[in-house]
């Protein structure tokens, strides 16, 4: 029985440390999105973690649910207006985790190709400048309910599962 437990427990060793291998470039979890109608615009939320020890910068994505895709920061300007300034990359320091929010950073999808209704899921690639592509499905949430949830990654809406999305490995 102690062989056993032994056994056991070498191999639970071995699962995890091939869990964190897998793990290595970059995860993004909590990918969601505002829900929104078609030929306006929608934004895409996530959190980027960057489990390489090399900095890297999300450069663009793309979906076919959009006319086009820019890299957006909200931002309250000098009049105390919040506007977006469009990125030309995000930066992911190393070993870090970046939020993209409501209020902050996100991915802005131009002119939808359909309506984005609240449970609906899409396609979307991120591109990195050094990572390869990372392809994730994005879930569509009702919008409005999100803000000031800071950290809202497993615990934000209690009543809401959300879908965590890994790189296929
Ligand atoms: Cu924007």
């Amino acid at each position: 029985m102690k062989r056993i437990m032994e056994l056991l427990s070498i191999l639970l060793g071995l699962t995890l440390s091939a869990c964190q291998a897998r793990s290595s470039g970059i995860e993004a979890r909590d990918v969601w999105a505002r829900a929104a109608l078609k030929d306006g615009n929608g934004a895409v939320y996530m959190i980027l973690h960057n489990h390489s020890s090399q900095p890297d910068e999300l450069v663009g994505a793309s979906a076919d649910i959009a006319q086009g895709i820019e890299l957006h920061k909200s931002e309250v300007n000098d009049q105390g207006v919040m506007v977006m300034l469009k990125q030309d990359s995000i930066s992911l320091p190393a070993r870090d985790k970046v939020q993209l929010q409501p209020g902050g950073y996100h991915i802005m999808l131009l002119g939808l190709t359909k309506d984005l209704k609240e449970g609906d899921t899409f396609d979307i690639v991120l591109k990195f400048k050094s990572h390869p592509d990372l392809p994730l499905q994005v879930t569509v949430r009702a919008g409005g309910t999100e803000m000031h949830q800071d950290g809202a990654d497993e615990h934000g809406n209690g009543t809401h599962q959300h879908p965590i999305s890994t790189p296929t490995p």
